[in-house]
């Protein structure tokens, strides 16, 4: 028997039906959520600063498993912002934000970012593990499971046309709600999650899922990362070092946020702030 695919829903479509799909199978597919102006930014200049990037460079301290985990023929780099200004624009994407909202601000104040990652599958590369992104918090999720509240939620984005073959995003859908959060099979059947340029595979933290093999002998399966988490946890990568306070000025308050340089409120509107808020002015929580 193998297994149904993932949901797709349009951008456009109404929102309590992506989300409906995203929680029934732990993601959904959503067409056409960033334009193909703000795609063609962010490739060109990821295509660019890649050349630059040694394949299976990236390092997140995990030792071999590690390495293995971000892929020996594969690109990795983040610091997005400092790249293109188009990455602003994708952080102020009104889908992805809608969809964050919904998920993450039952369980807190605000979120912001976890990873922004260009991830570049280059050819011949062996499927990712399947894993959980918020295993990246394990005691809340050993001690949570099966009820976790969502911390984290990611989305896969398209650059160009990502297929099966190229290295498609494998999910299992359904797993974020298996009763054992220890049961993950590395042979357990997973379906590809199949991106145009501008789609974007948005799914939970608590999904299995991992990158697909590219069987091309010689195309890079180009797409981007983007998740947050919420901001009581720290997240996978230390954004704000990426641009101080004054940098961001011109920029939403959104992205101030997503990019740590606002105060952490557990409780808004309620008063009571963490973080700059002891350092910096209060109207920082605006
Ligand atoms: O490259 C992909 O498709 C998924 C990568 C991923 O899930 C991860 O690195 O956490
Ligand atoms: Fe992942």
């Amino acid at each position: 028997m193998s297994m149904a695919p993932l949901s797709r829903c349009r951008a456009s479509g109404p929102l309590p039906t992506i989300l409906d799909a995203y929680h029934a199978d732990g993601g959904v597919v959503v067409e056409g959520m960033v334009d193909r102006s703000t795609v063609d930014a962010i490739r060109t200049a990821a295509d660019r600063f890649s050349t630059t990037v040694q394949p299976g460079s990236a390092d997140q301290g995990l030792g071999a498993d590690g390495k293995t985990f971000v892929g020996a023929n594969t690109v990795r780099f983040s610091s997005l912002g400092t790249l293109s200004p188009a990455y602003f624009d994708l952080l102020d994407n009104p889908v992805y934000a809608a969809l964050a909202d919904a998920v993450l601000l039952p369980n807190c104040g605000s979120y912001w970012v976890n990873t922004a990652q260009v991830m570049y599958i280059g050819p011949g590369e062996p499927a990712q593990a399947l894993h959980r992104d918020a295993d990246n918090w394990f005691q809340h999720m050993a001690a949570t499971w099966p009820d976790t509240p969502e911390v984290t939620i990611s989305a896969m984005i398209g650059l160009e046309e990502v297929t099966e073959e190229l290295g498609a995003t494998r999910a299992v859908p359904g797993s974020h709600r298996w009763p054992d959060i220890k049961v993950s099979d590395p042979a357990q059947e997973s379906v590809p999650a199949e991106l145009g340029p501008g789609d974007a595979f948005v799914y939970s933290g608590r999904v299995l899922h991992g990158g697909g093999a590219n069987r091309t002998p010689d195309r890079w399966r180009r797409a981007l990362h983007l998740s947050f988490v919420v901001g009581w946890l720290t997240p996978e990568e230390a954004h704000p070092l990426d641009h101080t306070a004054d940098e961001l000025a011109g920029r939403s308050t959104r992205v101030q946020r997503l990019l740590g340089q606002r105060s952490y409120d557990p409780r808004p509107h309620q008063g009571g702030g963490l973080w700059l808020r002891h350092v910096r002015p209060i109207q920082d929580q605006a």
